[in-house]
């Protein structure tokens, strides 16, 4: 085992970052580039309040507990391991609800933290549902109670738009610069909807204030790339092997990239030699990673889960799995890119296909499957449909679909049960539900949900009919016929 060890430098009590979205991606990304900055520039004016709107209460307090710092076990394979321990998160706060059912514990000391002229920049991870936007328009849910609650008691938000509008209104109001946001999530243009959400919100309270946003706050668009999946007990003991008894470590693979657009009024830490690429233009690298990599990890997420496969490890290691990626990946994820020129777009398939093959991550397909609703949009159906309208099918994406239909039923093909983690999950049961054994239906009711499928795509007649002959195949032969049927 070839192992290195780094500790974290000293802390410094000073925070220029604040995150919302305290989670495992965090733990492992953003916060190793902020260390790995300080402890090669030195500098330490960019410490990190990290906090927590909706779950994890018992994180946010086991940081505390432990002074703030935890460690992070890079895996490259099982024989190769970086554990660094990580102290750049100088605070955390928990602004949801407690296990009483009481909001906003720190919602006060959050809000002032944001509004602090020290804090310069607000990044973000709190999943795609998070900023509350309908996946397929990106615009904000206004009849989500969560909104609404916001829009009616603004000086007390719980969502992360919310949030952001309050202390943008806090540092107005008090003559401070605002922020820059940086959204870190999962989604296409993230900083762009990230502003979306921001602007519908704050039009809705106030237009000078709204106006103010405008002209005065940016948001930058970034693409994140590494493999955190959530902690395992097997994790746990790993790491205790080594000698690591840390309930707030976190594991990942080697491999991390991050594209960001380099526009920071409020200033930025010099973060090139860590490797983070500053860009004018995101939007080629973001739209890459998520048609290649994430719509990859879907297609294993809700074909292998069917299948009762666990991980994203077993599924790419079975032949029929792995070719079904790389059909989709160079046969209706790349001919959909536009990319700079020097990006190899069959050399990226490959990498991707040795990550997923990781041996020493156990990458869940559950947690993948969770919130396809909100992931489906920009992984699959934006690039299938623009194959359509030129006249180009996209058998593997019809394939996923037929399978992500298949998953919402909350039962695998061998009969096992599972619960379907999504905003639409009800109304998913409420269509199984009325369609039972009606493929037909049930495909096109699925096929209408517009939140969802782009109306243009739902309405190609080619389209429907593949993820239907897909379903039937599947539900009544299985997956390998399914992918035989390819
Ligand atoms: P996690 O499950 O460890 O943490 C999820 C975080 O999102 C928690 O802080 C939770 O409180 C917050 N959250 C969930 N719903 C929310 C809501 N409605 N409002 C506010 N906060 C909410 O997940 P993890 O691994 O940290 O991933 C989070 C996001 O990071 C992903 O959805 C994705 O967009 C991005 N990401 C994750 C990667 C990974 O491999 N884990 C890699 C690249 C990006
Ligand atoms: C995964 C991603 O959970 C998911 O849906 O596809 O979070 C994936 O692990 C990351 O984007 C890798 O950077």
């Amino acid at each position: 085992m070839n192992q290195q060890c780094i500790d974290a430098m000293p802390k410094s009590g000073q925070i220029g970052f604040v995150h919302l979205g305290l989670g495992a991606f965090h733990r492992a990304h953003q916060a190793v580039y902020l260390e790995r900055y300080r402890q090669r520039s030195g500098d330490t004016g960019w410490g990190v309040c990290s906090a927590n709107l909706r779950s994890s209460i018992g994180l946010v307090d086991g940081l505390s507990v432990a002074g703030h710092r935890y460690h992070v076990a890079e895996y490259a394979d099982s024989e190769s391991i970086t554990l660094r321990e990580i102290g750049v998160i100088e605070e955390t706060l928990f602004s949801g609800r407690d296990g009483a059912g009481n909001w906003g514990r720190d919602g006060e000391a959050l809000l002032a933290r944001m509004a602090s002229a020290d804090t310069r920049i607000v990044t973000l991870t709190v999943t795609e549902k998070g900023y509350f936007l309908n996946p397929a328009s990106g615009e904000l849910r206004v009849d989500d109670p969560m909104i609404i609650g916001d829009i009616a008691s603004p000086r007390q938000p719980r969502t992360a738009p919310g949030l952001l509008v309050e202390a943008l209104a806090r540092r107005r109001e008090a003559g401070i610069a605002p922020f820059t946001v940086l959204s870190c999530d999962n989604m296409p243009d993230n900083g762009k909807r990230t502003r979306q959400a921001v602007m519908q919100l704050a039009k809705q309270r106030d237009a000078e204030l709204a106006s103010w946003i405008a002209n005065k706050v940016a948001f930058p668009c970034s693409m994140v790339d590494r493999i955190v999946p959530a902690m395992t007990d097997g994790d746990f003991e790993r790491l205790a092997a080594l000698g690591v008894n840390d309930p707030n470590a976190v594991v990942c693979e080697a491999f991390s990239q991050w594209v960001v657009e380099d526009n920071f009024p409020m200033g930025r830490p010099d973060w090139e030699a860590e490797g983070v690429e500053m860009v004018a233009d995101v939007a080629p690298f973001e739209t890459m990673k998520l048609r290649m990599l994430n719509g990859s990890h879907s297609l294993l997420a809700y074909l292998g889960a069917l299948a009762g496969i666990e991980t994203v490890y077993d599924s790419v290691n079975q032949g029929e799995l792995r070719a079904l990626l790389r059909r989709y990946m160079l046969e209706e994820a790349a001919p959909t890119l536009q990319m700079p020129e020097g990006i190899d777009l069959d050399a990226y398939a490959e990498s991707l296909l040795a990550r997923f093959a990781n041996d020493s991550l156990r990458h869940r397909l559950q947690q993948i499957a969770m919130d396809g609703s909100q992931k489906l949009p920009q992984r699959w159906l934006t690039g299938t449909l623009e194959r359509a309208n030129a006249g180009q099918t996209s058998p593997c994406v019809a394939l996923g679909m037929a399978a992500w239909i298949r998953y919402t039923a909350g039962e695998d093909l061998l009969g096992n049960s599972y619960s379907v983690d999504d905003p639409l999950a009800a109304r998913f049961a409420s269509l199984h539900q009325a369609h039972g054994s009606d493929s037909t239906a049930l495909v096109a009711a699925f096929l209408a949900i517009d939140d969802v499928v782009p109306n243009a795509l739902a309405k190609d007649k080619a389209f429907a009919q593949a993820v239907l002959a897909a379903y039937q195949t599947l539900t009544q032969g299985g997956l390998r016929e399914a992918l035989a049927a390819l």
